[in-house]
């Protein structure tokens, strides 16, 4: 009987949906393994030692579902382990920064571009040096904005509070004379508003969502992996914490997405 690879999907917890909703948009007949470490979140503020252990603990996990790649849906965990898990794994592993830098090298006109993220993604580098190595001379700014998560997390995203939190947030990188934006955090595009009035319209705002569905995409039809059922997968969503919670705001989250495709939802404990 032949069974469908799944393409496995990781993150802290609940903001790598934001790839899973892209990805089942782009490629419904692919079967998603998403695993989102509730119970540990938020990486953001953890250090780059920690979150490595942690994202090859989830890694290891996943594994044994014989996965046909591995997606690390999170920007902190990308920053802090995308480069020795793909050393040690023997199928593609992809994460959130690089298809994000490409999207922001194609939007640039001034090659001045900002990122923001949590402090673990921005202390690391990582976008910096994913940009510069796409393109040597484009000049990058960046600004750690711990004070966002929390609040797209409360489901404060209209409020008078978080554009202020934004308008502070943004302070250190608004009169920066960048074109161009990275989100370069799963939950920002939730507040894409005010920080779209923050920045003005000259600044061109970046998620990696899109992108990184698009790069899956082509390194599944190179690799001739492309999934080619007639049947809609079953996905199976694994946490680590609170079920009823996750389950909650997946269902909100991808709502019609689901109707076409059922899930096994898991818990476990890694
Ligand atoms: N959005 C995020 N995280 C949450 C949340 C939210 N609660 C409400 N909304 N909670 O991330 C995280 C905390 N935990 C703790 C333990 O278990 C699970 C989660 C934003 C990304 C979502 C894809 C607001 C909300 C929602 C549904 C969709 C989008 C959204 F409820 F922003
Ligand atoms: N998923 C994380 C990221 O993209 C944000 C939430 C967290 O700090 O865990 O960096």
């Amino acid at each position: 009987m032949f069974v469908q690879q799944a393409i496995a999907i990781l993150d802290s917890g609940v903001g790598g949906l934001t790839v899973v909703k892209e990805v089942m948009r782009q490629l419904p007949r692919e079967k998603i393994i998403y695993f989102g470490d509730t119970a540990r979140a938020p990486y953001g503020p953890r250090s780059t030692e920690e979150v490595k252990l942690f994202t090859e603990q989830i890694v290891d996990y996943l594994i044994q579902f014989n996965p046909k790649m591995i997606v690390i849906a999170c920007n902190t965990a990308t920053a802090a382990a995308l480069e020795d898990i793909a050393a040690k794994v023997p199928i593609p592993v992809i994460g959130v920064i690089h298809p994000g830098a490409r999207a922001a090298i194609t939007a640039t006109k001034t090659g001045r571009i900002g990122v923001i993220g949590t402090v673990g993604t921005i202390k690391s580098g990582a976008y910096t040096a994913a940009l510069q190595q796409l393109s040597p001379f484009v000049q990058v700014v960046s600004q750690a904005c711990p004070a966002l998560v929390p609040y797209v997390e409360q489901g404060l995203f209209r409020t008078t509070e978080s554009e202020n939190a934004v308008a502070e947030s943004l302070n250190g990188i608004k009169y920066e004379p960048i074109d161009t934006l990275i989100l370069g955090c799963t939950h920002y595009p939730f507040l894409i508003e005010p920080i779209g009035k923050v920045m003005g319209p000259g600044v061109k705002l970046i998620s990696s969502a899109d992108e990184t569905a698009r790069e899956i995409s082509t390194i599944l039809y190179d690799k001739g992996k492309l999934a080619s059922g007639d049947d809609s997968p079953i996905h199976q969503f694994f946490c680590s914490g609170d079920a009823e919670m996750f389950q909650r705001i997946a269902r909100d989250w991808l709502g019609e997405q689901l109707q076409r495709a059922p899930v096994v939802w898991q818990i476990s404990t890694l």
